[in-house]
Formats: structure tokens, C-alpha cells, sequence
């Protein structure tokens, strides 16, 4: 509410208190710290067979395999490159290139060859772990490329092609041969690649103090931001190729000794039957799958008693929709997490997971981590705001990046002199402590006011996202994405890309009326598309270059 809004300087910090955060150690001496507590519980339950490791089972075969990269000359301080779909394999490999100093860059294994080829040699990776199914991919695609065999080893989880190691060559290794390797806290320890604010994908250096970090601000301490506990399964559906499901799926779990539930892919009939049988507890999410839980009528034939925390994350989530999931499962938490591959991931958390938890409002990303400052500052002249005051959201902590790799120029547009990283996201903190994000800076519609009725060339801002959220809580729409399109006289409007959800019966005109009641005029929907799906990310993004694409075709349907 205005009326209260404070209009000096601010740096937001979390309602809890800080922690103290033993950030010296290596990621998987403090994952695996509290082992003794909780060893003979499962870690690990593959999805598709049930198959369960336990924790010293888990910790066990990371060790060897963490001998076996060694054996195949794996030394501190080298890239190995992870190419899988979930799986237990994707764990240990990330945890046995932890024990020996060595950093992991995760790919998606959708990437084509060029895509693949582009972060292998950006990241020098010397060892690719993946699947046989994968492998034609990897095999030069050019003269000047690194060759399979000869330049870098593959190593497969299942029946190695030609040249290619099967994965029992590491995972049979000797654990008492691991070398003796003294690692910093500030030796990197994941190299996920991401496009940040601006251009091409770059390779986001994390520590082990970085993770350690992030980890330790959502799961440590006596009240958790996260609560996570020994009986909790959690569903791990998300790719772990991806931060948000290393982070706060899978290192959270190994810390707080919760059972971590494998699927390979995003099936829902699969993934209700999983969360029914195995009584899955903290279901981590991103929008496109809350959609589904939302709106398939499917859901209603699965029991999801079971399920006490929604944590959903990576892409905007309306209250609608928040409140559409809501009802289906009624008896459990549901609150965002608000994270990007720079910053650590965590920037901010629904303080209701707390172990003491606090009253939260739908639409909300959560309120910023412990052991961090968060401020939001005009994009144009760098002054930070106060209270719900929309500007640029910035971090500052241990847990962020030290930096994309080889490029300067990006990190020090990043990260200030003052450590402060800055998201590129548009967002306001509320008078309890909530962040709200509107959209990212570079996703907003700019509509031009009309110079003859003001004074000032006005431009009014459009977020997508707003807009997103409305359509979706039309009972007729299963999806939507909205995006600018040129227009001569308001320089850019928005127009709409619609999945129906039951027939052909709904129109044009109709979405444009049901949005139009709702909005100020600026952001009425200047056309709509009807389409069968809306493209996404792994994350949960809408892909909204690709519908600009489309829209730059003669025909976008
Ligand atoms: O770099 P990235 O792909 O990173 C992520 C990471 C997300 C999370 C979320 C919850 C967690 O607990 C966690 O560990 C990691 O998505 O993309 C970063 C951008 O995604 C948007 C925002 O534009 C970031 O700059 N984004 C992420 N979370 C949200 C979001 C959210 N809750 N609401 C709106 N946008």
C-alpha cells in the first residue's frame, strides 16, 4: 500500500536470522556431513524400477567413482561434462568430480551436436558421461572438432558404441585409490552454462562456496527457510541438468538426509503413479507442470494426500493458477522459490516452508534467503528503492557466481564493483517482506504513449507475464504466451498465442473481451493466434524468441 512506502535507500534482508555457514568445506564433505544420522535411509529411488540406494550405499559409489575418473587421469581442477537425462548415474558422477576437485558442466542431452559441441570446448571438458543414445552426437561433426576416443573420453551408462567406455569402468573402481586432493573453497566445483541478461550462453562459475552457500541458506539452521527432514521423499522430475533441480532438489536433500524420487521425464500420468505409490512429500516444480496437476482431469484419479509442499520456480506463476492447484491439492503448502544460475541459484524462498513457518500471499517468489542482501534499484539511474517500488532486482552474497568463464566484459556487467548481481529481472518487495517479479527487463512490451496527449514520449510497459496469468485462468485455455508484435503506431503490442482447451469454440474476439475487462487499455491484446502448444524450456520458460519467430512468418499458426 503506498501510503506506507519508504523511499529510502534499502537493502532487503530475510526475517530470519542469519546462520552461521560452514562454507570452507568442499560441497560433498558438507552434503554428506550429517551421513551417520541417516545412513541406512534411502537417498536415492529410481522412478522407473523402484530401486533404492541408501545414503551410505550413495556416498559408497560416489567414492568409487570418484577413484575410477581419477584412474582415467581425471586430475583437480578438469571439466567433465554430463549428458544425461535424470538418473543415479548423474548424481554420483556430479558428487565423484566434487571428491577430487574436479568441476562439472551439465548439458541438456536434447542439444544438437553444434550446441553440445559449443560448451564442450568453451568448458574444455576432458570426459563425457551420457548414454549410448546420445553418442552419434558426439562424434566430430567437422575438421577442426576434437575426436571421440582420441581428444576426450565418453563414458556410457548403458552398452558403450565403439571407442566409448561402459560406466562400470569407473563405478567398479577402487575407492581406496581416490587421490589425496586439498581443495579451496573457492575452486569451482559446477559450470552450468546460461545465458544471463544478454547474448549467448556462458559458463557460470560456481564454488564450493557458492553451493555450500545456497544450500546452507534454504535447508540449515534452526528454522530452515526449507524444511526438509529424513522422511520426505522429494520428487526430483526436473532435469538435473538444469540448477534448479541440482540445488534445491537434489544437494538440499543429500544435506538434509530426504529421499530423492528419479524420473527420467516429464509424463503425468507416470508422475501421478510415482508420487501416489511412493508417497512423494515436497514436489518441486515449474509452471508448465503446475498447468498440468491444475488443470488435467487426470489428477483427480490419484491420491496426492501425501504431498505437503509445493515448491514451484524458474518461470512466473500467477496467483490464479497458484490458486487453480490449490484446490487440488488442498492440504499442502504451496509457494515459489525465485532463483537464476548466476545468483547461486536462490535469491529468495516462500518463508511458509519454513520449520516454523510464516503466513505467505499467492504470487509471491518468497521473501530473500538468510546470509544475503537484496536490493531493487531503478534501471535507469541505479537508485535503489524502497518498499514496493518496482525496479531491477540485485543479490549480494557468498552463494552467487565469481563470474562467467572467460568473459570479463559480461561478469563485470553482472556484478558491480560492490558485489552486487544484477538479475535483470523487474520486480518489488511488499510491506511484509515479499517479492513480487513483474518480468524480466527484456521481456516487457513497450507501448508508446501518444505524444498529443502528454507532454513526455511515454511509454507504458506490457509484462507478459500479467498477462500470461489471466488467459490461463480462463477454463477454456490450457495455455498461453504472450508476445510483442511490431505495430507502426505503438511501436510494439502485445498479442497472444492460445492452446485451446476443448474444442474449436472459443474465439478471437472472445480472449480479447475476457483480457480487455480486466487491463488498463495499453495492455489489450491486439490479436490471437491459436496454437496446439506453447514451446518451453526444460525450466519452464516460455520460448518467446521462438514465437517471435513465428510471428515474423507470414502465417503464425
Ligand atoms: O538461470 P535460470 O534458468 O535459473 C532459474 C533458477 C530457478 C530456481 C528456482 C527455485 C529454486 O529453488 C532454485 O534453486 C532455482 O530459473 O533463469 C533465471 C531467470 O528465471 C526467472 C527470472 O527471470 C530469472 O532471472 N525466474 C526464476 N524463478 C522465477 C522466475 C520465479 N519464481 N518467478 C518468476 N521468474
Amino acid at each position: 500500500n503506498a501510503t506506507t512506502t519508504t523511499t529510502t535507500a534499502s537493502v532487503f534482508k530475510s526475517k530470519l536470522p542469519d546462520i552461521t555457514i560452514s562454507n570452507n568445506q568442499p560441497l560433498h564433505t558438507y552434503c554428506f556431513e550429517n551421513l551417520s544420522q541417516f545412513s541406512d535411509r534411502p537417498c536415492l529411488i529410481i522412478g522407473s524400477t523402484g530401486k533404492t540406494y541408501t545414503f551410505a550405499e550413495t556416498h559408497l559409489i560416489c567414492l568409487k567413482i570418484a577413484a575410477g575418473l581419477s584412474n582415467l587421469g581425471i586430475k583437480k581442477g578438469d571439466c567433465v561434462m554430463i549428458l544425461l537425462q535424470n538418473c543415479a548415474e548423474f548424481i554420483f558422477s556430479f558428487i565423484a568430480a566434487s571428491m577430487i576437485g574436479a568441476v562439472t558442466t551439465t548439458a541438456n542431452p536434447f542439444y544438437t551436436s553444434a550446441e553440445v559441441f559449443k560448451q564442450f570446448t568453451a568448458s574444455r571438458a576432458k570426459l563425457i558421461i551420457t548414454q549410448s543414445l546420445y553418442v552419434e552426437k558426439l562424434r566430430e561433426p567437422g575438421e577442426n572438432y576434437p575426436k571421440l576416443g582420441d581428444d576426450f573420453i565418453v563414458i556410457t551408462v548403458d552398452d558403450p558404441p565403439e571407442k566409448c567406455l561402459h560406466f562400470s569402468v569407473i563405478s567398479e573402481a577402487n575407492e581406496t585409490e581416490i587421490p589425496i586432493v586439498s581443495i579451496d573453497p573457492d575452486d569451482p566445483v559446477a559450470l552450468p552454462f546460461s545465458s544471463g541478461t544478454t547474448g549467448l550462453p556462458k559458463g557460470v562459475i560456481l564454488t564450493h562456496k557458492s553451493l555450500v552457500t545456497s544450500v546452507a541458506q534454504q535447508v540449515d539452521g534452526e528454522n530452515p527457510n526449507l524444511y526438509l527432514k529424513p522422511e520426505d521423499v522429494v520428487l526430483c522430475v526436473l532435469p538435473l541438468f538444469h540448477i534448479y533441480s541440482l540445488n534445491s532438489v537434489l544437494l538440499c536433500s543429500l544435506r538434509a538426509g530426504a529421499a530423492v524420487l528419479l524420473m527420467q521425464k516429464f509424463e503425468i500420468g507416470t508422475l501421478l503413479e510415482l508420487i501416489q505409490r511412493h508417497r512423494v512429500s515436497v514436489a518441486a516444480v515449474v509452471p508448465p507442470l503446475v498447468l498440468a496437476l491444475a488443470k488435467n482431469p487426470i489428477v483427480e484419479k490419484f491420491d496426492l494426500s501425501s504431498i505437503r509442499v509445493v515448491l514451484s520456480g524458474a518461470a512466473p506463476l500467477g496467483k490464479e493458477l497458484e490458486e487453480a492447484l490449490r484446490s487440488r491439492v488442498p492440504q499442502a503448502v504451496l509457494g515459489q522459490g525465485y532463483g537464476m544460475t548466476e545468483a547461486g541459484p536462490v535469491l529468495s524462498m516462500c518463508l511458509a516452508f519454513a520449520k516454523q513457518p510464516f503466513p505467505t500471499k499467492s504470487g509471491s517468489c518468497g521473501t530473500v534467503v538468510r546470509n544475503a542482501e537484496l536490493k531493487v534499484i531503478d534501471p535507469e539511474t541505479g537508485c535503489s528503492l524502497g518498499y514496493n517500488q518496482p525496479g531491477e532486482i540485485c543479490i549480494r552474497g557468498s552463494q552467487i557466481m565469481t563470474g562467467y568463464l572467460n568473459d570479463a566484459e559480461a561478469t563485470a556487467t553482472t556484478i558491480d564493483v560492490e558485489g552486487w548481481l544484477h538479475t535483470g529481472d523487474i520486480g518489488y518487495v511488499d510491506d511484509d517482506d515479499e517479492i513480487f517479479i513483474v518480468d524480466r527487463v527484456k521481456e516487457l512490451i513497450k507501448f508508446k504513449g501518444f505524444q498529443a496527449c502528454s507532454p513526455y514520449r511515454s511509454n507504458f510497459f506490457v509484462p507478459p507475464a500479467e498477462l500470461e496469468a489471466l488467459l490461463v485462468s480462463h477454463p477454456s485455455i490450457a495455455d498461453a504466451a504472450v508476445v510483442p508484435q511490431k505495430d507502426n503506431v505503438a511501436g510494439e503490442v502485445p498479442v497472444a498465442f492460445v492452446v485451446r482447451s476443448n474444442g474449436n469454440e472459443l474465439t478471437e474476439e472472445a480472449v480479447k473481451e475476457f483480457i480487455a475487462k480486466q487491463v488498463v487499455f495499453y495492455k489489450r491484446l491486439h490479436k490471437v493466434y491459436f496454437v496446439h502448444a506453447i514451446p518451453k524450456s526444460p525450466s519452464g520458460k516460455i520460448l518467446r524468441k521462438d514465437l517471435r519467430a513465428k510471428l515474423a512468418t507470414a502465417s503464425p499458426m
